[in-house]
């Protein structure tokens, strides 16, 4: 289907010469420069745009789309940093207002999941200084004793940078340790905006673009993987996505270690940017497109559905993504907080399977590095089959 659909938009005359220009590349491999990726940003129609990247996508993975079953820890919603984005925090100075679980209450969460298929923890939460080198390290330890299988993504460098710091450890020796008490992988947040000027008034005193860019860089180098995200619709301009797009493709040309991009929609409840509209639905289909069609050696691109809802993230599949996250269940309270769409996220794998088939597209449950655990191609659902995976909503870094 992909393969005449570009050959159709080869062949259209009414297309600009820069927009054929840019297909000609995609649809020959050859990558997209700074200036094309700009071009698309500006010019380009949603139409033409889902025609490139479901090629890029189809020639990657077929009709693949692949989920996981995990769950998500948050140790504390109190933070030192003040990022405007924010609505799930609670500041420093409001800290009883928020949560601050112990390593016991937290291993008891850990025990709650013993017997669920899950097989993957996302940690991440606040940054506040009793969550230090010490405390993680100790709660890697315990949690892989607890459950060897399970892999734990945690943390992103927003808390390395503030844990090394305060333990006196470089970089090197910090990832390396957290690597020796079991970390597996690193999520994709605190990425934001890289542009200084931009990230400056939104993120809050946290982690510079080069600190984030240099852990990644540090744990790839352990032969280990992470992900990578975009917080985009906010005070932005195209260009800024082009400039994170690019240190983001040139980090992956170096290292190879990053499995997923994950294009975050800024949502504009209970925040300090609230006045600020949110981007329309037709945005968030383009960013996605452009996303994979920039980042040519990217695997996968993911879009997270409890922000953005089912219906655009059944969408998305059309648009370059072949990734959606996994099956939730609300556990905490925090998934509203942003003005997610999903107030209740909630999708069993039924009915996530039946989602993605509603695409035309077959679900693949992978974990945490995308190994093949289950092709749901042609399964049947018996009614006890219908699990639901658990797990929450992060809006923190
Ligand atoms: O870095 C915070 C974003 C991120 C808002 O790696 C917001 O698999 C929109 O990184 N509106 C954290 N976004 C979440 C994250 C993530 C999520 C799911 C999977 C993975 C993965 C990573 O959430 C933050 C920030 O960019 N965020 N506030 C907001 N108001
Ligand atoms: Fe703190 Fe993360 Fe929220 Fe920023 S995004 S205020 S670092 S919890």
């Amino acid at each position: 289907m992909s393969t005449t659909s570009i050959e159709r938009l080869l062949r259209d005359q009414r297309l600009s010469a820069d927009l054929r220009a840019i297909a000609e590349k995609v649809a020959f491999g050859r990558r997209i420069t700074p200036e094309e990726g700009l071009t698309l940003y500006q010019k380009a129609e949603p139409a033409y745009l889902a025609v490139l990247a479901n090629y890029l996508r189809e020639q990657r993975h077929g009709d693949s789309t692949y989920f996981n079953r995990n769950f998500h820890l948050e140790p504390t919603n109190v933070c030192l940093y003040t990022c405007a984005f924010c609505s799930y925090s609670r500041k420093y100075k409001k800290r009883e207002e928020g949560w601050e679980y112990s390593m016991d209450e937290l291993m008891e969460m850990i025990r709650k999941y013993d017997d669920q298929p899950v097989t993957e923890v996302h940690i991440v939460g606040g940054v506040m200084p009793q969550y230090d080198f010490e405390f993680y390290t100790e709660l890697f330890r315990r949690i892989r004793k607890h459950r060897p299988g399970l892999h734990i993504k945690a943390l992103t460098p927003v808390e390395y940078h503030y844990i090394f710091k305060k333990a006196k450890l470089s970089y090197e020796e910090g990832m390396a340790a957290m690597k020796e008490a079991g970390l597996d992988s690193m999520p994709g947040g605190g990425a934001e905006i890289f542009d200084d000027e931009i990230r400056d008034q939104i993120a809050g005193g946290k982690c510079s673009a080069e600190e984030w860019l240099s852990i990644h860089r540090i744990w790839h180098g352990l032969g280990m993987r992470s992900n990578a995200t975009m917080l985009y619709g906010h005070i932005e301009q195209f260009h800024h996505r082009i400039d994170h797009l690019e240190r983001l493709r040139q980090l992956q040309d170096e290292t190879g270690g990053f499995q997923t991009f994950i294009p975050l929609k800024f949502r504009n409840q209970n925040n300090e940017m609230s006045h600020l509209p949110e981007v329309s639905v037709v945005e968030d289909l383009r960013n996605y497109a452009i996303s994979r069609i920039y980042l040519d050696n990217f695997d996968h691109i993911k879009a997270y559905w409890p922000m953005i809802g089912r219906e655009t993230a059944r969408i998305s599949l059309g648009f370059g993504v072949d990734d959606i996250d996994g099956t939730i269940d609300d556990t905490t309270k925090i998934y509203s907080m942003a003005g997610a769409e999903e107030q209740n996220p909630a999708m069993s794998t039924r009915e996530l399977v039946e989602l993605i088939r509603s695409a035309g597209r077959e679900a693949v449950e992978r974990d945490s590095l995308y190994n093949i655990i289950k092709d749901y191609r042609g399964h049947v659902f018996e009614d006890e089959e219908d699990f639901n995976g658990y797990t929450s909503l992060p809006v923190v870094h």
